[in-house]
């Protein structure tokens, strides 16, 4: 494949001032007609007029109304033209019916969609498909559907047409266009200027009882922008549309924004209390991006960060605001730590802003996502909340309109506050999670703590330079009250020490507090000082590090020397969980242990080959412990927070059947599961009723239940994805790829829609036991399937492809089998683009 590098951006060589389209919908034969105005842009340098376009039929083109015969490619056309602005006109057939890859114009379920992000608009017309060309769109949709909406506001409709006319200039990736027999939810919010919006999400038939919470959390975004970021918005109408058969989760298309199904429609029937808060959560990210991407947007792909980093910031903060600050935090680094530790240390390592790629798609990772976001936080904590919201401002002012790099950003924080932030670029530069080593000492009163600071190499980049750490510590005495309240120190060299003087006694201190920078910190430390700090830590996030440090360092030794599960572990779990002061979802999350992905990092990390299964037996055993540990005060919690009396997917009620249900989850192994039994048949909502499936299903006792479920939601396509991964997900690890297998052979399964897919080989690679059992059954059912998938959806494929990232830490037979595995993918005649890349990169 041909790579792209960031160093050989140029500007374009025309800039388009307006774009008028005309839709000719039909399934297999779809007539696109363009009229574009073209000038030439001053600071381009105009050598060949080049338009993107892949899979398109010409039917005609002309410019200035002169018939031309453009020189085509398979990656688009290039043409003689006139000096000056000029006027180009073409049509062009697309077949959508046909469209399994759900980039440009598809169909799902009868209904016509769009996905353009990143480069899917150049499959819908031709065009400079390129975030940096801005232009206004006319849009005119021809179908006999009763709904055809595009970007923007409606201007005129009438039997068979509708057309669209969006003010704000915007590039070709944040085109939409969708038609089909909809019914929408509609509400309307007053915006801070007092201007009414009309809003409506807009669904199939039959999901209408689905949409009101995702308007709730629509108009509690829309309020939230306006106070905490100034931001307004500005249509008299914002749509969401709810797509079965979609890649991502969602897609903030300048007003509107299509959602994935699974990431909008909800109910207290059919929706988990996961379901809820990520379903808010993703409302809220794509209608923040309309200022953090849309107004404001990318001048290259390069510079996904600028956008997905500050948005997911952004709605991180916002969830933090709706619902509980350290739950959110501990959340978001409990994920941080599965996907983005786990590819900043393989051979997909790349940097927050990477520096070349061969197929975009591939990059919408989770280390341009929540490192990006990351990056955001620890600038934010750098400079302080008031000069935060200081630059931010400077950004929306001086950037409105344009399409930005990260310079344009961290130029904004120069500006407004004064400081250097050259060193603080390495953060979009430089791949790979530093390791901060921290030692201290004591001194007649003085305590010192002496940090150093490195980062392994990553492919590309065998050494690292020193990044600008913000590390937040307290200290506590040995009472346990806080001798020092949280304070910010700035790490920028590789080693640095810290002293703080005047102290009664030798403290114990809380370091990296809130999770203030996105490392992972060497502390030698022993089980009473974490016991201590799990009792005394006032930072929430600190006090759950504790106890899972814990956790850990007893797996740990359980798996590499055989120990028992360690007593003083359950002990001090016991007391937290006792704790009545503490918010049920903090002792929920404080109840799970760290994952099997993470053990087998930190394994390999100390020079031991992790053995997936032996690492899965022993978080059984360690469960089954904790279940004997504690049985009363288990039934105890799990009675206390029973939920009573209607459903609401609210934060306090949620936590309370979070704590409940994972008191259940020890409780199923002492009881048989008649807990469980008795609240999967009285429960009234899919959070009680999966977590009572998936309780009977870890014992092997659901079979009833699981086909119950089934007859019960045959119906529903989001509940039945669930029915298919909770199988994968809980089979036992030989069992996992039959499980896959077998469900892959049910008349429901199908390859057309990423979700089911997801739901059956997603959930077989994120089983580590099951997908690297040693018969390699896992792996060589994976690569066939994706062998399968990557001609209909090479995005799709090549994102499943990850599930092999870790393949370096295992052993050699294990090794040995991955890598058949993907030479056979790399081996397939016509392999796509995407999958070729992620391969190669995952082989190399
Ligand atoms: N821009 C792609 C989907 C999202 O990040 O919102
Ligand atoms: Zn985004």
């Amino acid at each position: 494949g041909q790579t792209i590098y960031l160093s050989d951006y140029t500007p374009p060589g025309w800039l388009v001032e307006d774009v008028s389209l005309t839709f000719r919908l039909a399934p297999d034969a779809t007539r696109v007609l363009s009229r574009i105005r073209f000038a030439p842009n001053p600071e381009g340098t105009q050598d060949r007029f080049f338009l993107h376009g892949e899979k398109l039929k010409l039917i005609s083109a002309a410019i200035d109304g002169t018939p031309v015969t453009p020189d085509i490619t398979p990656e688009g056309l290039s043409c003689a033209v006139p000096e000056g602005a000029f006027t180009w006109e073409a049509e062009v057939e697309i077949a959508p019916a046909q469209n399994f890859a759900l980039e440009g114009l598809y169909m799902s379920n009868g209904m016509y969609c769009t996905q353009c992000e990143a480069e899917g608009f150049r499959k819908i017309t031709y065009y400079p498909d390129r975030p940096d060309v801005m232009a206004t769109f006319h849009v005119r949709i021809e179908s006999d559907l009763p709904v055809m909406l595009s970007n923007g506001n409606p201007i005129a409709s009438g039997e068979g047409w509708a057309e669209w006319h969006d003010p704000w200039p915007k590039p070709s990736y944040l085109f939409a266009l969708v038609a089909g027999e909809l019914v929408n939810h509609p509400d309307t919010f007053t915006t801070m200027s007092g201007r009414a919006v009309e809003l409506n999400i807009w669904v199939r038939p039959g999901d209408e009882g689905k949409c009101a919470f995702g308007m709730e959390a629509l108009k509690k975004s829309m309020k939230w922008d306006e106070e905490v970021y100034g931001r307004e918005y500005d249509l008299d109408l914002f749509n969401i549309v709810a797509v079965d058969d979609f890649n991502m989760g969602a897609m903030e298309n300048k007003g509107l924004n299509i959602f994935n199904s699974s990431c909008v429609l909800a109910s207290p029937e059919t929706s988990t209390d996961a379901n809820f808060e990520r379903i808010e959560a993703i409302i809220a990210h794509e209608y923040f991006h309309n200022w953090t991407g849309d107004r404001i947007t990318c001048r290259d792909w390069f510079q996904l960060c600028l956008k997905e980093g500050l948005t997911v910031f952004r709605d991180a903060s916002f969830t933090a605001d709706m619902r509980s600050e350290p739950v959110k935090r501990i959340s978001d680094v409990i994920t941080l730590r599965a996907r983005q530790f786990r590819e900043d240390n393989g051979p997909l390592a790349h940097p927050v802003r990477p520096e070349s790629f061969q197929e975009i798609n591939n990059f919408y990772t989770a280390t341009v996502y929540e490192k990006g976001a990351e990056v955001i936080g620890m600038l934010k904590l750098l400079v302080g909340d008031e000069a935060y919201f200081k630059a931010l401002d400077l950004y929306f002012t001086r950037h409105d309109g344009q399409a930005c790099t990260i310079e344009d950003w961290l130029k904004v924080f120069e500006d407004a506050t004064g400081r250097d932030l050259t060193q603080f670029k390495r953060w979009y530069s430089q791949a790979g999670t530093p390791r901060l080593h921290v030692t201290e000492s004591w001194d007649n009163g003085t305590f010192t703590l002496h940090f150093r600071q490195e980062t392994p190499p990553t492919p590309g980049q065998p050494s690292k330079q020193p990044q600008v750490l913000p590390i937040a510590v307290g200290l506590l005495g040995p009472n346990g009250d806080e001798v020092l309240p949280t304070t910010l120190l700035e790490m920028t060299e590789a080693e640095q020490s810290f002293s703080f003087e005047g102290l009664g006694a030798r403290p114990v201190p809380s370091i990296l507090r809130g999770f203030s920078a996105p490392v992972i910190l060497h502390r030698e430390t022993d089980n009473a000082e974490r016991a201590f700090l799990l009792a005394h830590d006032t930072d929430p996030y600190n006090r759950w590090e504790a106890g899972r440090s814990l956790a850990k360092n007893a797996l740990l030794r359980m798996i590499a020397e055989g120990m028992a599960p360690d007593a003083a572990y359950l002990d001090a779990l016991k007391t937290l969980l006792e704790d009545e002061t503490l918010d049920p979802a903090f002792r929920a999350l404080a109840m799970a242990l760290p994952s099997e992905d993470d053990l087998a990092l930190t394994l390999f990390e100390g020079g031991t080959t992790p053995d997936p299964q032996r690492i899965w037996e022993k978080r059984e055993e360690m469960r089954e412990a904790m279940a004997r540990h504690m049985p009363d005060l288990l039934a105890r919690l799990y009675a206390a927070h029973q939920v009573t009396g209607p459903y609401s997917p609210e934060a306090g009620p949620a936590a309370d059947r979070a704590l409940s249900n994972a008191a259940l989850a020890l409780l199923t192994r002492l009881d048989g599961g008649e807990r469980a039994r008795a609240q999967y048949a009285g429960a009234d909502n899919m959070t009680q009723q999966l977590a009572a499936l998936s309780c009977l299903l870890s014992i092997d006792a659901g079979a009833q239940e699981l086909q119950s479920f089934y007859e019960q939601w045959q119906h529903d396509r989001l509940v039945i994805d669930k029915w298919f991964s909770l199988q994968v997900g809980l089979a036992r690890p030989e069992d996992a790829a039959a499980t896959a297998e077998r469900l892959a052979a049910h008349p429901d399964f199908t390859m057309k829609n990423p979700n089911r897919f997801r739901a059956t080989f997603g959930a077989l690679a994120m089983s580590p036991a099951g997908f690297h059992h040693a018969s390699g059954k896992g792996y060589a059912l994976l690569a066939d399937w994706l062998k399968k998938l990557d001609p209909l959806n090479p995005q799709t494929t090549a994102r499943m492809c990850t599930a092999f990232e870790t393949w370096k830490r295992y052993d050699s037979d294990r090794q040995a089998m991955i890598r058949e595995a993907l030479e056979g993918i790399l081996a397939q005649d016509g392999l796509s683009r995407d999958t070729s890349e992620m391969v190669s990169r995952i082989l190399n």
